[in-house]
Formats: structure tokens, C-alpha cells, sequence
């Protein structure tokens, strides 16, 4: 076909936008957060202009990465093939099962992979995946129930992957017309449905895992936070706290320090009651509340090639890291650059390549810091054979590996 008028960057872009307003009328205290990082920005900016480094003002402003979870490998391969038309392959695994405390979830993410695609638009969206195949956390009665509930489910119209896959050879979208109407198609996908929750399946669900009820115990799927990006997270959380926002604990990730930021801070704020009608088991409908969805915010810094994570793995795993950063980490640019700790484009310290991905610790605490309950798996060895290579061979795309991408953008001058 000829060249599309409507580029996947500019699909991404309206996508993200979209999403963004449809989130901030389903969760008003998002708006809120958007508020206070765009005028952190805004004052950051003005106070370190050598900021841009990080970003431009206008991708931190927009720079949105979002969360959704779904059931099954199938459903998981209908997002990989939606996210394709707006430019999002899947990029890393994370295994939660593996955490401090356990998720029976398995991920991705979805994102641009090239450098002048990042700069258009970053637009991300941590995916996960419930791990029903695990018998440390289903056992085979309650996992053939879950199977047949999502086996009953349709989350994703077939006429709406048909198209993404179409977009995605493409390389965009023919018509101006028709993109405005498959936007609006794949963003419905993800609105909050309106539909009773069965009341005792999803508390049997809840028993198990406030995870496996939000992703099993409903018919839909949705976004379960939106986060904005910001600058300086220290001074986001104290504006939070100041309008009274209840945030929680603390800020995940490194610690703040004098020398560079690396990877990954992030914080949030406690999931919120939202109304939701529920069916009793007598058959009647009733009002009531959930909390699953919640505020969440980060801060990116530069990224660590294989050795320096090393380095930050090690650092981390310390009582306090925050009082031995220092012995971890030098703190210049130049040093970081010369010492092979961190990318920068072509080798220069001034141009920091941004970290693009998460932090499996973090996601887990992330996960965790909003649930009531935790999740304890049972004794017994993981049968369930979920790994990055089963994962892809289920969606039917390659998953790239983080460092690939991080070596290839460091050969190139920043976008
Ligand atoms: C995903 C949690 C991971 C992050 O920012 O680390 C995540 C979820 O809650 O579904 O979004
Ligand atoms: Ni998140």
C-alpha cells in the first residue's frame, strides 16, 4: 500500500491521550497527580534546564506507561497484536512469583524500541499475565474453574485485532477516518465495565490472590493505574502528602542521591474505594465498593548496562542502601561512562540513555503496596514451565531483550 497517512507513532501518541482522559473521568484523583507532576516538571525545568537530557519537556509531559492484566496466554497474544499497530512490542520478562512477596503473575512490556520512536511518544504498558498453571498457587479444582470462566470470556473483539494486524504490516493506518474509529474501538477495550461482579466468586478468587480476583473474578479487563512521569519524585511526594493524599510508605527503587540517577524511582498512592455493583448469590444486585486501582508515579534516570545492575542489585540488597550508594556508585556522569556502569549515546556523559524499562522488585512492591492481603504460595515445585521462551512461542512475537535494545541506542546520537 502507499505510505499511511496516520503513522503507529501518532496512533501511539492519540492512544495514550485517550486512554488518559477515559482513566482521569474513571479515577478522578489521577487527574489530581497529573496536575502536580506537570507543575513539578514545569518547575524542575525551569530551575535545571540541562534536564532536557532526560527527555524533552514535551515527552516527560505526555510520558504515560500504563498497567493492565489479563488471564490467559490467548488473551495475552490479542494484546500483543493490538499493542503492534501502535508501534508497543514486548520487550523483557518479569516473573513475580519470585518476589519477596509473591504475585501469581507473569509479565511484559509492551514499548517503542527505537530511539526516534521513544521521542515521538513512550507510551508503555507493563502487561501481565495470570499464572493459572502454577500449583503453588491454583490447585487443579480452582484452576479448571478459572480456565472455564475465561474460556467464556471474549476481551478483545476479533474484528478489532483483525484491524491492528492490518495497521501493523501497514506500518499505520490508511485513512485519517478510520483511525479516529479503531482508536475508539481498542480504547473501549479497556473502560471499567459496568457489569455486577459475581459477589462469591470474586471473594473465593480474593482468598487466593486480590491479583487473580481483579484478572478472573470479572469479564473485562481494564487499566489498573496510569502513571505520569516526573523529574524530581522527592518533591512530587511531598506536594501529594501536602494535599492531603495518603501516599504509601515509601518511594521504590534506588535512593535519592547527589550523583546520577539510575533506572527507576516510583511511587503511589493507596488504591481508592470505587463504586461497583455486585450479584449476591440470590440472584439480586447490590452496591458496593472496590479498591484495586491507584495512583502511581515515576521518575526515570539513566540505564545500567548488565554491570552496573549488577552493581545496583548489590547495593540493593543491602540493609540501608541509601548510606552505601556511594560505595556502589560514582557519582559523575563521566565516572559512570568511563567505569561501563551506565549507557550513554556515542559514549558521551552528557547524553544519558533513559532507562525504558521497570524493576521487578519495585513491580512487585508496587503490586503489593495495594493489596490487603498477601499472597502465600504453597510449598511444591513450578510445573508450569512459564518462562520468556514460552511466553513468546504463546503470543507468536519475539521478546526483545532489554540490553539488545540499550546497546543499539547507545551506538546512535540521542534522538
Ligand atoms: C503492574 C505493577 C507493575 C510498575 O510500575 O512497576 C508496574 C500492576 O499492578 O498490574 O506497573
Ligand atoms: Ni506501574
Amino acid at each position: 500500500m502507499s505510505t499511511p497517512q496516520i503513522p503507529t507513532w501518532q496512533l501511539r501518541a492519540r492512544f495514550a491521550a485517550a486512554l488518559s482522559t477515559m482513566y482521569g473521568a474513571e479515577v478522578p484523583a489521577y487527574t489530581t497527580l497529573v496536575e502536580a507532576s506537570e507543575a513539578v516538571n514545569r518547575d524542575y525545568m525551569a530551575a535545571h534546564p540541562e534536564a532536557e537530557r532526560l527527555g524533552s519537556l514535551d515527552r516527560v509531559t505526555a510520558e504515560r506507561h500504563g498497567a493492565i492484566r489479563v488471564g490467559t496466554p490467548a488473551e495475552l497474544a490479542d494484546v500483543a497484536d493490538l499493542f503492534a499497530a501502535f508501534g508497543m512490542y514486548p520487550v523483557g520478562f518479569y516473573d513475580l512469583r519470585d518476589a519477596a512477596s509473591p504475585v501469581p503473575v507473569v509479565s511484559t512490556v509492551f514499548r517503542p524500541v527505537d530511539s526516534k520512536e521513544l521521542a515521538h511518544n513512550p507510551f508503555r504498558v507493563f502487561t501481565s499475565m495470570l499464572a493459572m498453571r502454577d500449583g503453588r498457587f491454583f490447585d487443579s479444582d480452582l484452576r479448571s474453574r478459572v480456565e472455564r470462566f475465561l474460556g467464556g470470556r471474549r476481551l478483545f473483539d476479533p474484528a478489532l485485532i483483525a484491524d491492528a494486524r492490518r495497521i501493523a504490516a501497514d506500518g499505520g493506518c490508511g485513512a485519517a477516518d478510520r483511525a479516529g474509529d479503531f482508536l475508539a474501538r481498542a480504547v473501549a477495550s479497556f473502560v471499567l465495565s459496568s457489569e455486577p461482579v459475581d459477589r462469591a466468586w470474586y471473594a473465593e478468587l480474593t482468598a487466593v490472590s486480590a491479583v487473580a480476583a481483579d484478572i478472573a473474578g470479572v469479564n473485562t479487563t481494564h487499566i489498573n493505574h496510569l502513571t505520569p512521569r516526573v523529574l524530581d519524585i522527592d518533591d512530587l511526594y511531598r506536594r501529594m502528602t501536602e494535599r492531603g493524599i495518603a501516599m504509601i510508605d515509601a518511594i521504590q527503587g534506588p535512593p535519592r542521591w547527589d550523583g546520577p540517577d539510575v533506572l527507576l524511582r516510583q511511587t503511589s498512592f493507596r488504591a481508592l474505594a470505587e463504586p461497583r455493583r455486585f450479584r449476591e448469590a440470590d440472584g439480586t444486585v447490590s452496591e458496593g465498593t472496590l479498591r484495586v486501582r491507584f495512583g502511581e508515579v515515576e521518575a526515570r534516570g539513566v540505564a545500567l548496562t548488565r554491570k552496573g545492575r549488577e552493581q545496583f542489585d548489590a547495593a540493593m540488597a543491602t540493609a540501608d542502601p541509601a548510606a552505601v550508594w556511594g560505595d556502589y556508585f560514582p557519582n559523575t556522569d563521566d565516572e559512570m561512562a568511563s567505569a561501563g556502569l551506565a549507557y550513554y549515546h556515542q559514549g558521551d556523559p552528557a547524553a544519558p540513555v533513559v532507562y525504558e524499562d521497570f524493576l521487578p522488585a519495585s513491580a512487585a512492591g508496587i503490586f503489593r503496596s495495594n493489596l490487603d492481603v498477601d499472597t502465600e504460595a504453597a510449598a511444591g515445585a513450578d510445573e508450569s514451565g512459564y518462562g520468556l521462551d514460552w511466553m513468546a512461542a504463546a503470543i507468536g512475537h519475539h521478546i526483545h531483550d532489554p540490553y539488545d535494545l540499550y546497546d543499539a541506542t547507545a551506538q546512535e546520537p540521542p534522538a
